[in-house]
């Protein structure tokens, strides 16, 4: 069988979460491709919520094989913590979870230097959510970071006392006050705990489920807008967080990548630094704040809020290949008279255009928007959608047009229940 890849096409906390989970049943295999304890994935059911952060999202399945891949950054102080946090719900962690030993590890000062980085920007910091991962894949592309597998050899604490040495270079030239050796306790006890964990070689492992007809699905964090290579650089994360990031991320072949399940919010939102074109300062956007819980899920940061932007979505759509579109927390915009959607940027020299520009900062680009009517009314009872008020119907119809992709999922609640299916 081939991979199905489940992404974030605007800038993270779309609900992937969710959807992950929805789908889940389906398939065999879920498996972490990139980012790190960045991510956070919440997950609604039976009256619980959940946040995951490193540990794939079909955990809550018995009989889901769940794999963090090894374009994944894995903190084992967070990873731990995760693990004593699932205890309550009774899961064979030894059957169920693995990790391939070419995850990258975070480190304490991976952390501390996130933490120097973005002091030393200023105004101009990312917003990074300071769990190191900048840091971390930088030690991995500049071939000194050191992998899960690292830590069954020995040898492996001169290692990391050798690495640790040369942050700490680095970290003189930072006014940042830190104590080396409260971090580095609770570090060395997480990788003490890691040891008694699958550890594997997660590129085989997924290749045989591909090979045994087993269902895969490579779920994404964070978003395509926050792309190393494609996103609003410099203010993204630090890995692809696109479709090629899952081939790259857990070693499957690009002919091997079935569906591409983009999820979208209904409107944006953005958490940390960076441009947003259709951002509302007033009171929509706090309405949409409100009304959709719009707090991020790792830091409780306050998200910003703005309208559907369309030429966003298709670059993220084009960039992915997406095949099916989900579209996330409809229900929130029952509040609006009317709703906007971006259609194109009008730039500085006055031009139009549907593309995203080099630098959406310095173009200073303006949205031009279209208005829709709203639906004005309580959508999160809706189980299909020939119940769906006309003018919910009408917006999907609208972004389906204008995308050419068919939205196959509308969610009007975060709970699994409900989830519309078209
Ligand atoms: P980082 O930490 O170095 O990867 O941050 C770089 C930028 O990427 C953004 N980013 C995110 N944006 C939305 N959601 C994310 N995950 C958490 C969540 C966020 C939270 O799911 O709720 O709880 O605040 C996430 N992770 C990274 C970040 O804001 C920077 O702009
Ligand atoms: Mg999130």
């Amino acid at each position: 069988m081939k991979v199905d890849v489940l992404l974030g096409l605007q800038w993270g906390d779309e609900g992937k979460g969710k959807v992950v989970d929805y789908l889940a049943p389906k398939y065999n295999v879920v498996a972490r491709f990139q980012g790190g304890p960045n991510a956070g994935h919440t997950l609604e059911f039976d009256g619980h919520k959940h946040v995951l952060h490193q540990i794939p999202s079909g955990i809550f399945r018995d009989k889901i094989k769940n794999i963090i891949g090894n374009g994944v950054v894995l903190d084992p102080v967070v990873f731990k913590k995760e693990i004593e946090g699932l205890d309550k719900f009774e899961i064979d962690l030894k059957a169920n979870l693995f990790i391939s030993k070419k995850t990258q590890l975070i480190l304490p000062t991976h952390k501390l230097l996130d933490a120097a980085y973005e002091k030393a920007k200023g105004k101009d910091k990312i917003g990074s959510t300071l769990k190191g991962i900048g840091p971390s894949y930088q030690d991995k592309i500049a071939r000194n970071g050191l992998r899960v597998g690292d830590i069954m050899a020995p040898g492996f604490e001169d290692r990391y006392r050798n690495l640790v040495g040369k942050h700490e270079n680095t970290l003189k030239h930072y006014e940042l006050d830190y104590d080396l050796d409260e971090v580095e306790a609770p570090f060395f006890e997480a990788i003490e705990f890691l040891r008694g964990f699958n550890l594997v070689n997660s590129e085989y492992l997924i290749n045989k489920c591909i090979a045994s007809s087993d269902t895969v699905l490579a779920e994404g964090a964070q978003g395509s807008l926050l792309d190393i290579d494609f996103g609003s650089y410099p203010y993204v994360t630090s890995s692809n967080t696109m479709t090629a990031g899952a081939c790259t991320g857990l070693g499957v072949a690009p002919r091997n990548i079935g569906e591409v399940f983009g999820i979208f919010k209904a409107y944006c939102t953005r958490v940390g630094g960076g441009p947003f074109p259709t951002e509302l300062f007033d009171e929509t956007g706090e309405a949409i704040q409100r009304e959709g819980h719009e707090f991020g899920a790792t830091t409780g940061r306050a998200r910003r809020c703005g309208w559907l932007d369309l030429p966003a979505l298709k670059y993220a759509i084009m960039i992915n290949g997406v095949t099916q579109l989900f579209m996330m927390k409809a229900d929130v915009l029952s509040i609006l008279d009317e709703i906007k959607v971006c259609t194109s940027y009008k730039l500085a020299d006055g031009t139009l255009t549907e593309e995203m520009p080099f630098q959406l900062v310095d173009e200073q680009v303006e949205p031009v928007y279209d208005t829709l009517p709203g639906w004005k009314v309580d959508v999160t009872g809706v189980k299909s959608m020939d119940d769906m008020p006309e003018e919910l119907s009408s917006y999907i119809a609208y972004i389906e047009k204008a995308t050419g992709v068919p939205i196959k999922i509308v969610s009007v609640g975060p709970d699994r229940t409900q989830t519309i299916i078209n």
